[in-house]
Order: C-alpha cells, then structure tokens, then sequence
C-alpha cells in the first residue's frame, strides 16, 4: 500500500520507476524522453532511482518511525544493540523490563522466548539480539555499518556472539 499510484484509463500502475518508464513510453511524442535512450545509460538511471528507493528512503523510514527497545541494564545482548542504536544515531525509546515479572508488552513481543532485547520498530516487534543487529544494519544506513563485510570475519563474529537459538 505504496504511493505514488498513476491511474491510467481505470487501470493503476505502481512504483515510481515503472511510473516513470510507463510515462516515456506511452507519451513518446510529447516531450523529450525521461531516460536516456543509451541502454547503459538508462541501466544507470534505474540504478539510481532503485538505490535512493532502497537506501536513502529505508534510512529515512528508520529515522522517523518510533523506535523502541525493551531492556535490563547489565545485559551483554541489550548492550550490544544500545551501541548499535547510537552508532546509527536512532533515536529509541528504552523500556525497563522486569525479568521477575514480564511485561504484557514482552510476552506480547516475543511470546516464543519470552526474552530480551526486543527491539519495537513502527510497532512491530524484532526478536533476538543478532537478528537485530541485522535489522538496523540493513534498515539505517546512518554512521558506519556495524556487520562486517568479510564473510569470514562475520562467521567468525557469529560464533563468538552466540547463534540466534
Ligand atoms: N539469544 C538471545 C539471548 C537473550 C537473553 O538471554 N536475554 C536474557 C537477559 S540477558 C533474558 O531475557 N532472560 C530472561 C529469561 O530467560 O527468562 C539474544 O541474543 O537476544
């Protein structure tokens, strides 16, 4: 459920670079052309228009959406995603669990392990620390990224964090 939508004689068309491309080839005699007609070139502008879409508009998506993370202090797994959240320079909400007696927000949130951290993105919930870890990587581009590039190094990381269970 995605804007912007162009309705065209009843029928829709979504995504902006199919929009787009659908506007070049349907109005070919009015106007210049939108892409360049070189296939590389037209490659490379498909390329930006899908890196802006994936990068630049996900970063945004995780700058302005309410973040929240359930914790205890003194918790090498929550401390582990707190300092990825300050890498990325997300603003979070911290929400205090007691591990004597959980929350309904908890339960709720990982009713499976009934753990901490659970990290509340746009009210849905992401479980486990490593999956996490991830999810920010992959959904803030902001600061530097906090998974390692090289398969192994990251292997290795993996093993020594402990596997999600
Ligand atoms: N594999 C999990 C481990 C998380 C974990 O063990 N959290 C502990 C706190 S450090 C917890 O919630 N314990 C409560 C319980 O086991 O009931 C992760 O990486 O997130």
């Amino acid at each position: 459920m995605k804007i912007p939508v162009l309705i065209h004689y009843g029928k829709a068309i979504c995504e902006s670079l199919i929009i787009v491309q659908y506007i070049d080839e349907n109005w070919t005699n009015s106007g210049p052309s939108i892409l360049p007609s070189d296939p590389y070139n037209r490659a490379i502008a498909r390329f930006g228009v899908c890196y802006i879409d994936d990068k630049l508009l996900r970063k945004l998506a995780m700058a302005t959406n309410n973040v929240k993370l359930l914790r205890i202090l003194a918790s090498p797994f929550v401390n582990h995603v707190e300092i990825a959240l300050k890498i990325k320079s997300i603003e979070t909400e911290f929400i205090q669990q007691n591990m004597l007696n959980k929350s309904e927000l908890l339960l709720k949130s990982n009713p499976v392990y009934k753990k901490i951290p659970v990290l509340i993105h746009d009210e849905k919930p992401n479980c486990e620390s490593l999956v996490i870890l991830q999810y920010i990587d992959e959904a803030c581009l902001n600061g530097p990224s906090i998974i390692l590039s090289d398969l192994y190094d990251h292997a290795i990381a993996r093993h020594n964090f402990g596997q999600p269970i």
